[in-house]
């Protein structure tokens, strides 16, 4: 086990209980005094009890519940842009747990549970919208797979069933159930529990949550290299080691534990510690419309089609689709993207023709082989990775942060992410979620 020391649990507000209230009474007291920052500015120091390299939801998450749930305070925190910069201001927002294997339903089940009372406990409206959420099938091969993941999904109490066009209809009158188009819908898999969730708000809340029990945030801080001491690789690094700290872009930290909550460079990150992760990392595509008046009450993804949708509390249509096939890391969007995109909405709601489409963007995905993560210690003593999140990371952050925190203070594996653990790849293990992917990829 790692040892942690404990910082000062005495200092930590009750669960709720943050500085600067968003109330409107709050809003009317300060007059025009301007908002306090959510989070404070101070120098990085030398030695800190935990790094965690990546300041994303994930980063922060896992932060946040070192500090509330275990009393370790003495944390930092380092991003080499902003906080939310990566894939946590990328994504499309979608929360669900009507995932395909026993380990993954169990997993998300308790990150939809955490995020249903986020609010709560950090005190920040992070607007979660349990909206529910379709799976279109259009082949018999793809209702198979639907109801194979309602049978998993009910047996591990979550609540998933099959539905027929009927009342996919009913639900989103604005699809297409005929069998006019070139992939009829023959049925779908309903998951009411899910929604979607303002993702710069679940930032900012765990940020300011963090920063109140003493987590320090430090952006532009570019980790450049990890020290590790004793490691059996040719550089002495790798496993068998024990990690001592980072070099960063502004100067060296000493840790006995770092955290590697990147995603785009997951597996960059995981070299400077001597390990090899089995990660490609590819772009994923997405785009933005025209705000209009609320007419799609559910997310609604089609596998087959590539392509999620929903719509947002401000009326625009959030869309997504499948990576991109080549992995890079470049970011550039394509115009045939857009184009395949608004071919393919089209199927399913031929009344979206004239929609104009505003903005679109790309994050970067690290795709493990079995569409499932990497979470957990490592074989480099102190080093700890919650990474490969494929196009799936947003949902998972609550309870990745929280399992993982406890897996750092107690030096015990808890039982929802062991099997996510590296070694699965070397001991045959695998955790198989492409079926449950959003899109084909
Ligand atoms: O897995 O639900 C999902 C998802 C949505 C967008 C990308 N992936």
């Amino acid at each position: 086990m790692v040892q942690v020391p404990r910082s000062n649990p005495r200092r930590r507000p009750r669960r709720g209980r943050y500085p600067a209230r968003y109330s409107a009474a709050a809003l009317l007291r300060r007059g025009k005094a301007p908002w306090p920052p959510i989070w404070r500015s101070t120098e990085l120091r030398d030695t800190y009890d935990i790094v965690v390299v990546g300041g994303g939801v994930h980063g922060l998450a896992t932060a946040y519940y070192l500090a509330s749930n275990w009393g370790i305070t003495n944390v930092a925190v380092l991003d080499k842009g902003y906080l939310g910069g990566g894939g946590s201001g990328r994504n499309t927002a979608i929360v669900r747990s009507n995932y395909l294997t026993p380990d993954g339903v169990a997993f998300y089940d308790r990150s939809v549970r955490l995020y249903e009372r986020l609010a709560v406990d950090l005190n920040l409206n992070v607007m979660f919208s349990r909206r529910g959420h379709l799976t279109l099938a259009h082949s018999d091969g793809a209702l198979r797979t639907m109801r194979w993941r309602a049978e998993v999904n009910k047996h591990q109490g979550v609540d998933s069933e099959v539905i027929g066009p009927a009342e996919i209809k009913r639900l989103v009158p604005a699809l297409d159930v005929s069998e006019a188009p070139r992939h009829p819908i023959l049925g779908a898999l309903h998951h009411p529990p899910g929604g979607i969730i303002r993702h710069d708000a679940v930032v900012w809340g765990y940020a300011r949550a963090a920063a109140a029990l003493g987590v320090e945030m430090h952006q532009n801080t570019e980790v450049l290299d990890i020290d590790v001491a004793g490691g059996s690789g040719p550089d002495g690094k790798g496993p068998g080691g024990q990690v001592t700290g980072v070099r960063t872009s502004r100067g060296e930290v000493s840790a006995p534990v770092v955290v590697n909550c990147t995603a785009g460079w997951a597996s960059l990150i995981a070299a400077m510690a001597g390990l090899r992760l089995p990660i490609s990392t590819h772009p994923l595509q997405a785009a933005v419309t025209e705000p209009v008046k609320m007419f799609l009450p559910a997310v609604v993804v089609s596998g087959s089609l590539h392509v999620y949708v929903s719509q947002t509390d401000r009326g625009e249509l959030v869309f997504g689709a499948a990576v991109d096939p080549l992995a890079t890391y470049d970011t550039g969007g394509s115009l045939a993207f857009a184009e395949e995109l608004a071919g393919h909405v089209l199927q399913l709601m031929p009344g979206l023709g004239r929609m104009r489409l505003l903005r679109q963007w790309s994050g970067l995905c690290d795709m493990t082989p079995d569409y499932s993560p990497i979470i957990g210690a490592t074989d480099v003593a102190g080093f700890f990775c919650d990474v490969g999140w494929g196009t799936y990371g947003f949902k998972a952050a609550p309870v990745a942060g929280e399992q993982l925190a406890a897996c750092i203070a107690s030096g015990e594996t808890p039982d929802l992410i062991e099997p996510f653990a590296l070694n699965r790849f070397a001991e045959g293990r695998l955790v198989g979620e492409k079926g449950a992917a959003a899109v084909g990829h």
